[in-house]
Formats: structure tokens, C-alpha cells, sequence
């Protein structure tokens, strides 16, 4: 008996030194890394059989109704104006320098050719097209970064453990839950994601929140799991929008519509770590298509909240919802191309930045790359700017027409006599430091 206790407590005692062995990044997923926070601005794609109801990616669970029923909407979907090449085209002129797509999100819909389930784009729909091959062919002719996002959590297959969302869904059949048959099936998928469609910048999971309130804790088994996307591709990196500060091997912090620190829409406001951060927001109100949400944030809002982002050395991943004929919504793509004007021009100021060296005022903010710190000024009622630095100033001068800004030393920084700000989308002024 005393045997078996024993036993027991070493079983037990060895299984937790496991779940806590600390994470050793290798040297590529440390370049990796790197190469994720200098990029700073990536496009992210809502796109699914959900996006034929036009009401957005959470339709079945909100409308609860039956699965099978909502699985027709494959029998209909042919997207025929989808053109990885014209999406690809439009991102890359936004100066985005990675694309995240969601291969599997809640609905349980996968948008490639997978082995593992007949409900996907190949197989359940009469487009039968392969669009993540496409488009990740297509990412790799033109030199551009492709991220997956895979859902956790599942709205229609009978294996999964229910959690707290779609609980009024119906026609799943309850006796068929078995965490070992589900986890098994997103290996097999995320197998499947990262040897068939080149390499992966990063798998980005979403859906850990659905068990959150459980009375016992779910085990996801997330460092297995880690363990495999690490070993099938050794530099694609792990994100999981959990909405909490990052779990052990993890590689990049995720916030949802709010910049790290911030939370006003109750999904953020976590401890920042030291991973390299990134800030997912929607460019309308909603993730997938909704016909009715034509509320675009305006170009101006869309800069502003890339250049904020950089300024708390953050990424921006920017999504759009493509219409359910595969096309990206025309004002989506005008945006897009706004924004990579404004990029073609400030963009030094922006790739390759660490968050500036006076946090985040009402007035702007700033970033930082070698011995340029640079001063994003949004709106200025003054005439004059006091910066709180402990570095040397040796010149300023305006970023766009390199006039120089007077400047002047004063205790704890300088006073920059810039005028007043007003009516420009950001005023950006290069300090020189030593
Ligand atoms: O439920 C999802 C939602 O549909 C969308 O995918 C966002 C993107 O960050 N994440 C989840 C909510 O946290």
C-alpha cells in the first residue's frame, strides 16, 4: 500500500516537473521572433462557409441552430472571384508584411483540402478548390509571410468537449464526446497545415477560452501540442489568443482589439510580457463578413492605430472579412491601399521599431530604430512640445520635408518648438540622439 502511494506521488511529482519544463526557444524561432516584430503590420482573414450568412463568423452559435442544417451553406459555397493573386496583391500594397487566415475557425469548417474531415472547402463544397494552397503559393511567389489561425474550440463535431459558447446548438450527439478522438484530430490537421503548404510563420490558436469557467481546469495539453508545431517546423512560431498573459511555449503575445495595457472591450488588459506583441483589431465592427456592418474605420483611424501600436512596440494584425464570392470588400481594399501609401512614405519610421522612449501622450507617440527616435504627433494644441529624455538630442527635423525643428535643452529632456498640430493624419519629427 505504502508502495503504491509512493509510486503514486513520484507518477505524480514527474508529471508536474514535465507540464513546468521551461521553454528553450532555439536560435531560429529567437530569429523568428525578430523577423515577427520588425515586420509590424499584418493583414488578417475572417473567411469561412459562415461568411455565405453574411452575419459574421459566430452565426452558428449565436443564431443556434442545427449544425447539419448550417453545414448546407458548403453545398452552396462557390467563391469564384477569389484570386490569391489579387488578394496577395492588395495586402502586400498595404505594406502589410504577413498574412494570418483562419484554416479552421469554431464552426468547424476547414478551408483546405484535409484528410481528417469531409467538412471542408475541398470536399463539402462544388467550388472544390484548395484556397490555402493557392494562397500559400501564391505568399511565397510574392515574398510574403502566411500565419494560420486554427481554432481550439468546435461548434459542430461530436467529439469535441462542450464548453461555454454554442451551447444552443443542436444535432450533435452528445455521446460521441472524447477529448482523446478530438485532440488527435487537430494533431492530424495541424500535421497536415504545416507539411503541405510551405513554411508557416506562425500558427496562431484561438478558442482555449471556451472552457475558462469550468469547475475543474481543462487540460488542453497545449505543450504537446506546441512541442509538434515546434518539431514540424522548427522557426514557425506559437500564438494562442487566449486573453491571458502567454503560457509557456508560446512565442508571440496576442491582445484583441485593444493595444497591450488598454482594455476596453474586456478581452485584454493582461500582463505584458517580454514576447514580441501583437494586436489583432477588425477594420469594420466584425471578424466575417456581416453585410449590414459598412461602419469602416476611416484611413486616418487605421494609421493612427498602426502607428499606436508601434509606439507600444506592438504589431498590428489588421483584419478584413472577404464576401462570400471570395472577393474582398472594395472598401476594405481601398483602405488598404491608403494605408500603404502612407507606409511607402513612413514606413522607416515604423518596420524595424521598438517602442519610443517616451511611452505613449495624449498628443501621439513614439518609436525608436538606432540612434533615430521618432516623434508621431497625432494633434498639438500648443506651440511647443516638452520630452521627458535622458539621451542627447543632436538634431531634429521633419520627417517628410527634413526641415529642421528648433529644439531647445531644458532639465529632464528638451522643449521642440513644433507649432500646432492639427489636420494632419501624424506629424512625425526625427530626433537624432546620442
Ligand atoms: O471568437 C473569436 C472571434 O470570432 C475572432 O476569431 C477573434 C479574433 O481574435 N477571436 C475570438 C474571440 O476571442
Amino acid at each position: 500500500m505504502i508502495k503504491k502511494t509512493l509510486l503514486a506521488v513520484v507518477a505524480m511529482l514527474s508529471v508536474v516537473s514535465l507540464s513546468a519544463q521551461k521553454y528553450e526557444p532555439t536560435p531560429e524561432i529567437l530569429k523568428a521572433r525578430e523577423e515577427f516584430s520588425d515586420a509590424r503590420f499584418g493583414i488578417f482573414i475572417h473567411w469561412g462557409i459562415y461568411s455565405m450568412f453574411a452575419q459574421g463568423e459566430w452565426y452558428l452559435q449565436n443564431a443556434g441552430i442545427n449544425r447539419d442544417e448550417y453545414a448546407k451553406a458548403a453545398d452552396a459555397f462557390y467563391p469564384h472571384r477569389f484570386n490569391a493573386e489579387e488578394w496577395v496583391s492588395a495586402i502586400k500594397a498595404a505594406g502589410a508584411k504577413y498574412i494570418c487566415i483562419t484554416t479552421r475557425h469554431h464552426d468547424s469548417f476547414s478551408m483546405w483540402d484535409t484528410e481528417q474531415s469531409e467538412f471542408n472547402i475541398v470536399d463539402a463544397t462544388p467550388f472544390g478548390r484548395d484556397i490555402l494552397k493557392e494562397l500559400a503559393d501564391e505568399c511565397a511567389k510574392q515574398g510574403i509571410k502566411l500565419h494560420l489561425y486554427y481554432s481550439h474550440a468546435d461548434w459542430s463535431r461530436d467529439d469535441y468537449p462542450r464548453g461555454r459558447t454554442a451551447y444552443w446548438v443542436t444535432g450533435r450527439d452528445e455521446s460521441k464526446i472524447s477529448w482523446e478522438s478530438y485532440y488527435n484530430f487537430m494533431n492530424k490537421q495541424i500535421e497536415e497545415l504545416l507539411t503541405n503548404y510551405g513554411p508557416i510563420g506562425a500558427m496562431w490558436f484561438d478558442g482555449w477560452w471556451d472552457h475558462d469557467e469550468d469547475k475543474t481546469p481543462f487540460d488542453w495539453q497545449l505543450d504537446e501540442q506546441y512541442a509538434l508545431v515546434h518539431k514540424l517546423q522548427p522557426s514557425c512560431l506559437v500564438a494562442n489568443n487566449h486573453h491571458q498573459a502567454p503560457f509557456e511555449g508560446e512565442d508571440i503575445q496576442i491582445f484583441e482589439r485593444d493595444l497591450p495595457g488598454e482594455n476596453t472591450h474586456g478581452l485584454s488588459g493582461q500582463s505584458i510580457s517580454r514576447l514580441p506583441l501583437e494586436t489583432c483589431q477588425t477594420m469594420n465592427g466584425m471578424w466575417g463578413y456581416k453585410v449590414v456592418d459598412q461602419n469602416y474605420k476611416s484611413t486616418e483611424t487605421l494609421i493612427r492605430y498602426l502607428v499606436s501600436a508601434a509606439g507600444k512596440g506592438a504589431n498590428l494584425l489588421l483584419n478584413v472579412g472577404p464576401q462570400p464570392n471570395g472577393e474582398l470588400p472594395a472598401v476594405a481594399v481601398e483602405r488598404l491601399r491608403e494605408m500603404g501609401e502612407w507606409l511607402a512614405k513612413y514606413g522607416e519610421t515604423i518596420y524595424g521599431t521598438d517602442a519610443g522612449d517616451v511611452k505613449p501622450q495624449h498628443w501621439g507617440c513614439t518609436t525608436r530604430k538606432g540612434n533615430k527616435l521618432y516623434l508621431h504627433i497625432f494633434e498639438l494644441e500648443d506651440e511647443a512640445l516638452f520630452l521627458p529624455l535622458s539621451c542627447k538630442v543632436v538634431s531634429a527635423k521633419a520627417f517628410d520635408t527634413g526641415a529642421a525643428v528648433k529644439f531647445q535643452k531644458v532639465d529632464g529632456g528638451i522643449v521642440l518648438k513644433t507649432g500646432k498640430v492639427e489636420g494632419v493624419v501624424d506629424y512625425v519629427v526625427e530626433l537624432t540622439t546620442k
